[in-house]
């Protein structure tokens, strides 16, 4: 929900009819990857803090510092903060601004992947390790390898092959590596944009290395298409790729989702293999109160869950976002039911 409109809110009955609440309020909590591990949902969010940064379309004011882990016995249970799991200055290549990370297991060892800014002002992608999945995780030395632009979100695929989508527009400057290379020319979140008939720029995906410690192969486009097969423009902001990359399967599928930034919508699409294309299917969640929008969705027992954030605790500040969940259902004929956060 754009912030122009938050003065407008009364925040007490917003947050009666919100679906659900936040799962902790001692700190302020974001971007939340959700994953079931040993039987147990441990949650990877971002960890707003109040920096004191001015807001602007850079997305600078959010100065996250560290990660903590949250865990639940189940989607009902009570919400354990596990403290610090990864804070930037135990990060040999990071200086500052630890946006969405996100997660995975293999053979018992955890890996956190997590987007932070370099002292040169890019924003790169790197992994931390684990033997548990709450941390302490140790952070590689370097960044991965030709890794550029936020939000990673890492998926296995039944065959045992682990993939990473990451990307994101404006302050996630994935329209500076339109060229292969970083452009630092031009200021402000929409340099390099293409125009609005152009095609809409694209989340990218890699295959990960087996050790998880590198891409193993160039990045490519993850191309979202339209019901006439077109891809989708540039102008077409409803629906188009901003940021907030996530995939899951169900009954074959490919669900591909996603944020649309500055229109405020998680949307999806879907497809037969984890390349894509992903055919646009439909709204996931209506905008939440706060500028941003970032999900993840899990899979606990037999039923699917959505874990997304509002502003509804810091009464709209924007980089003040607190974790929630609720149900998500799939429909017989593949589409996600459209999840409205607040009951009118
Ligand atoms: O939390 C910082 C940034 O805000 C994330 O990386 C974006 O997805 C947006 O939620």
């Amino acid at each position: 929900m754009p912030e122009d409109s938050i003065e407008h809110i009364d925040f007490d009955k917003l947050r009666q009819q919100a679906i659900s609440q936040p799962l902790v309020d001692h700190i302020y909590t974001a971007d939340p990857s959700a994953h079931v591990f040993n039987g147990k949902i441990y949650i990877y969010p971002s960890h707003d803090i109040e920096s004191n940064v001015p807001f602007d379309d850079l997305g600078s004011h959010f100065a996250m510092q560290d990660y903590h882990v949250i865990s639940m016995d189940s989607p009902e249970a009570a919400a354990v903060d596990h403290g610090v799991a990864l804070d930037v200055t135990d990060v040999p290549w990071a200086e500052k601004q630890m946006w969405a990370p996100d997660a995975a297991e293999k053979d018992g060892r955890y890996y956190l992947f997590f987007p932070a800014k370099a002292p040169d002002g890019i924003f790169r992608i790197g992994v931390a390790t684990s033997q548990s999945p709450t941390g302490p995780f140790k952070a590689e030395p370097e960044a991965i390898r030709n890794s550029f632009s936020i939000d990673p979100a890492v998926f296995c695929d039944d065959d045992g092959k682990y993939y990473m989508y990451f990307g994101g527009i404006w302050g996630g400057q994935l329209q500076r590596w339109r060229k292969g290379s970083f452009n630092a020319a031009g200021e402000g979140p929409l340099a390099h944009l293409p125009s609005a008939g152009e095609p809409a720029l694209c989340a990218k995906i890699a295959r990960l290395t087996d050790d998880l410690l590198q891409f193993d192969e160039q990045p490519r486009d993850v191309v979202i298409i339209d019901e006439s097969g077109n891809p989708l423009l540039a102008g077409d902001t409803d629906r188009r790729f901003f940021e907030a990359s996530w995939m899951h399967r169900h009954n074959g599928l490919y669900y591909f989702s996603w944020s649309t930034g500055d229109t405020h919508f998680i949307c999806y699409g879907t497809g037969d293999n984890p390349y894509g294309p992903f055919t646009y299917r439909g709204r996931i969640l209506e905008p939440v109160v706060g500028w941003t929008s970032h999900h993840s969705i899990c899979k606990y027992a037999d039923k699917w869950y959505l874990f997304y954030h509002d502003s509804s605790l810091s009464e709209g500040v924007t980089h003040l976002r607190s974790v929630k969940l609720t149900e998500l259902q799939h429909l017989d004929n593949g589409e996600i039911r459209t999840i409205q956060p607040y009951i009118k």
